[in-house]
């Protein structure tokens, strides 16, 4: 009986065609699928394995560090250090860049990643996500240096996530469209469920933390304000609104049924002298590249994320996201501000 494609065997036939392919970056992408099948292993089991709660640790940024943070984070290392294929791993939960040990052959593709995204949600059983980039190392024969992270998004080679929500599913894209596999738990393979993901250009529903709406810049505040009047106001329609509190979830619902999803710039961030929520290189680079994979857009409110130049590893910025007519709009007013 055929199953179906796996993600395996997509990814080799997608990368037959590519030039000058050498194998390596095919197994890296399988090493990130290994990884994020063992992550979900471990978030299916939950308190059944003692895996929930707090691990006692903060991470760079002064949050406190859930178990499965750091055990999805030692996964993905685990998964990843040995095959010679990377030059060196940066993680939103580590302090500095992860250097591969001494007894490892090393590779030429850098991985960034967030290993458990929106893991305030693990103890109360809501979908949480694996987030993780591609770049491709500099020619150079030396070890590689934080520096060599601070790439703009453009210079993505692939990006994606697994999302462990009903069911676990990763989303991919090696800047050829994007795909979507459901993970069959019977036979341990995610199977092609979803080719050629697109966000519908138009949306009525819009996800922001609207707690945070009296910090908001005036743009974002106007675009907020015009679709809760609905049909009253100058969109003439109706809005929905959802709010997750989890990147990949409401970017995979974006994905399927197009939306905007905004962490934007506030006051009280301002005042704090951060950049922003999300981290450039390990939430908002891969899922630009994703959303803009699917024909979506991804900009700070001004700017095009993927076109910044990182001036750290860990730098936050502004994340406005999704359905290109409701994404160029809030650009606009942006500009207009
Ligand atoms: P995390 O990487 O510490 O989990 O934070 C990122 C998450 C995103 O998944 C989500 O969009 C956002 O934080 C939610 O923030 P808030 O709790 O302010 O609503
Ligand atoms: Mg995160």
């Amino acid at each position: 009986m055929h199953h179906g494609t796996t993600i395996t065997q997509f990814i080799a036939e997608e990368q037959r065609h590519a030039p000058g392919a050498t194998g390596q970056f095919t197994a890296l992408l399988n090493d990130i699928v290994t990884a994020c099948k063992m992550i979900s292993n471990q978030v299916n089991h939950g308190a059944l394995i003692g895996a929930l709660g707090s691990a006692g640790s903060e991470n760079v940024q002064g949050e406190t560090q859930k178990k499965l943070d750091v055990l999805s984070n030692q996964m993905f290392i685990q998964c990843t250090e040995w095959s010679g294929h990377v030059g060196a791993l940066a993680s939103e939960e580590m302090d500095e860049i992860y250097e591969i040990p001494k007894a490892y052959p090393r590779g030429r593709y850098l991985l960034t990643f967030d290993p458990l995204d929106g893991s305030s949600n693990i103890d109360v059983n809501v979908s949480v996500g694996t987030i993780f980039s591609i770049l491709r190392m500099a020619d150079t024969d030396g070890d590689a240096t934080e520096r060599d992270f601070l790439k703009a998004g453009t210079e993505q080679v692939a990006a994606g996530y697994a999302l462990y929500g009903p069911s676990t599913m990763m989303v991919l894209t090696t800047g050829n469209g994007v795909n979507g596999f459901t993970l069959d738990q019977n036979i341990g393979e995610f199977i092609l469920t979803h080719p050629n993901m697109t966000i519908p250009t138009d949306t009525a529903e819009f996800a922001i933390n609207a707690s945070n709406g009296r910090f908001w810049e005036a743009p974002v505040k106007r675009y907020v304000d015009e679709c809760l009047v609905g049909k009253e106001g100058p969109r003439g329609k109706d809005f929905n609104m959802r709010w997750i509190a989890s990147m990949v979830a409401e970017v995979h619902r974006i994905l399927t049924r197009g939306g905007v999803f905004m962490y934007p710039m506030d006051s009280k961030m301002a005042e704090k002298g951060q950049g922003g929520k999300l981290r450039l290189l390990y939430e908002a680079n891969p899922m630009s590249f994703v959303v803009e994979q699917a024909g979506g857009a991804s900009i700070t409110g001004k700017q095009r994320i993927m076109e910044m130049q990182p001036e750290g590893l860990h730098q936050r910025v502004p994340v406005i996201l999704g359905s290109r007519n409701e994404v160029e709009r809030l650009q606009g007013y942006h500009n207009e501000g």
